[in-house]
């Protein structure tokens, strides 16, 4: 039996917005070049580990474009190998949320080939396999305890999990985020834990009862800075288990740069180097024969004038003039202002004229501002030059009593 296995489709994902279209296009045909490649291998199970779609609502004929695609894969399957194809498919995040996602959209009663999981529905069942369907949940071990493993230990034969979550000791889960162990996937002892959500391809994990925990990753660039491996499994189920890669090539180079200095520099120096990088980037897109986007992060202190002083102009044409740079999006946000700008001006505001137009409450910000002030002068602390919370409590009680007294909208006529 021959499996194909893949995740986070993100078909309709526009973002960034600067380059909606290319973006779309991009992930659209990343779908289709999937499904080209699946018809080839001629296999018996899809597997669509969530996010299939990047949003709940999505244009009408991207819809329009997904469900006509799973049909060409089921159909033309049948046509080229003469065996049924059997499409499954869980929820992911993206897809929406329980009664009210995009995957509605794809069910047919006549579609026999496609199998999308409902809520409470866990278990897929025919003559090969038994297949429990998490959809996605915020806490998926919760939902794990409560909806699969009891399907899972009531599963005979040839038993597949899909999920849509973080598996821990597998994908590089970031902090705070409901994951599964590998310890909990083996107790219930699936042949195979097919997951998607984590967008980096994993290779294939044999788990301690085991069975094989694969994490495709996303079939397109989802974000700036994460690695171009893009594509899914071909998975041959027997006595020793085969994970083929098929790799499907990102339409665009999508790069994420750094410009990082530790010195005060001034605001030509910073030109110059967003200047290079854009050079350099140029250069990669004429290498691979490639259109594409570049973001750089632009972090340091300047010696003298302005983040704006930062002449991006050339970037600018250079943008228009190239026709494979998409887009050159430069942040300067970290961007330091030098030590003294400002400074000697801030101490001569005038708190209570700046906030005239609030009227009477004006007088009373200026105060407050003065209390504050003296506060920090007297309590602060030396290396902080913060108050500690028991200092700061009275003051912002007295803040919020003086705001409550006041009614800062007119009254209903
Ligand atoms: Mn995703």
């Amino acid at each position: 039996m021959r499996f194909a296995v893949l995740a986070d489709a993100h078909i309709g994902r526009s973002i960034p917005l600067a380059i909606a279209e290319h973006r779309r296009r991009a992930f659209s045909r990343a779908f289709t070049k999937a499904v080209d490649a699946i018809v080839e291998a001629g296999v018996d199970y899809v597997f669509i580990c969530g996010d299939l779609f990047e949003r709940r609502t999505l244009r009408p004929h991207l819809v329009q474009f997904t469900h006509d695609e799973l049909y060409r894969l089921a159909k033309e399957t049948e046509d080229r190998h003469g065996k049924p194809l059997k499409i499954l498919v869980v929820r992911g995040n993206h897809d929406g949320r329980p009664q009210s996602d995009t995957l509605d959209y794809l069910k047919h009663p006549l579609a026999e080939y496609l199998h999308v999981f409902e809520e409470g529905e866990v278990t897929y069942k025919d003559e090969n396999i038994t297949v429990v369907g998490l959809n996605y949940y915020d806490q998926i071990d919760r939902a794990y305890e409560l909806y699969a493993k009891p399907a899972l230990e009531e599963a005979e034969g040839l038993k597949v999990l899909m999920v849509h979550g973080f598996i821990s000791g597998y994908n590089l889960v970031p902090p705070y985020s409901s994951s599964l162990s590998l310890d909990d996937l083996a107790e219930t002892g699936p042949d195979y834990v097919f997951s998607g959500h984590y967008h980096l391809k994993c290779n294939e994990k044999r788990l301690p009862s085991g069975g094989f925990v694969l994490t495709p990753g996303s079939l397109e660039m989802y974000d700036f800075g994460e690695r171009p491996e893009k594509g899914f499994y071909i998975v041959d189920h027997g006595e020793e288990p085969e994970f083929t890669w098929v790799p499907i090539e990102p339409l665009h180079h999508m790069k994420q740069a750094r410009i990082d200095s530790d010195w005060r520099r001034n605001p030509a120096w910073f030109s110059n180097r967003v200047l290079e990088e854009v050079e350099l980037f140029r250069a990669e897109l004429e290498r691979a024969g490639k259109e594409g986007y570049l973001r750089i992060r632009v972090r340091g202190p300047l010696r003298d004038g302005f983040p704006g002083d930062i002449d991006l102009e050339p970037v600018t044409r250079l943008t228009q003039d190239d026709p494979s740079l998409l887009w050159v999006d430069v942040d300067t946000l970290g961007v330091e202002m030098p030590l003294v700008a400002g400074a000697p001006e801030r101490e001569q505001i005038d708190v209570a004229e700046f906030f005239a137009p609030l009227g009477e409450f004006a007088g009373e910000i200026g105060e407050m501002h003065t209390r504050v002030r003296e506060a920090l002068e007297e309590q602060a602390s030396a290396t902080t030059g913060l108050l500690t919370a028991t200092q700061r409590a009275p003051l912002v009680e007295e803040w919020v009593e003086r705001f409550e007294a006041r009614k800062f909208r007119e009254e209903d006529p």
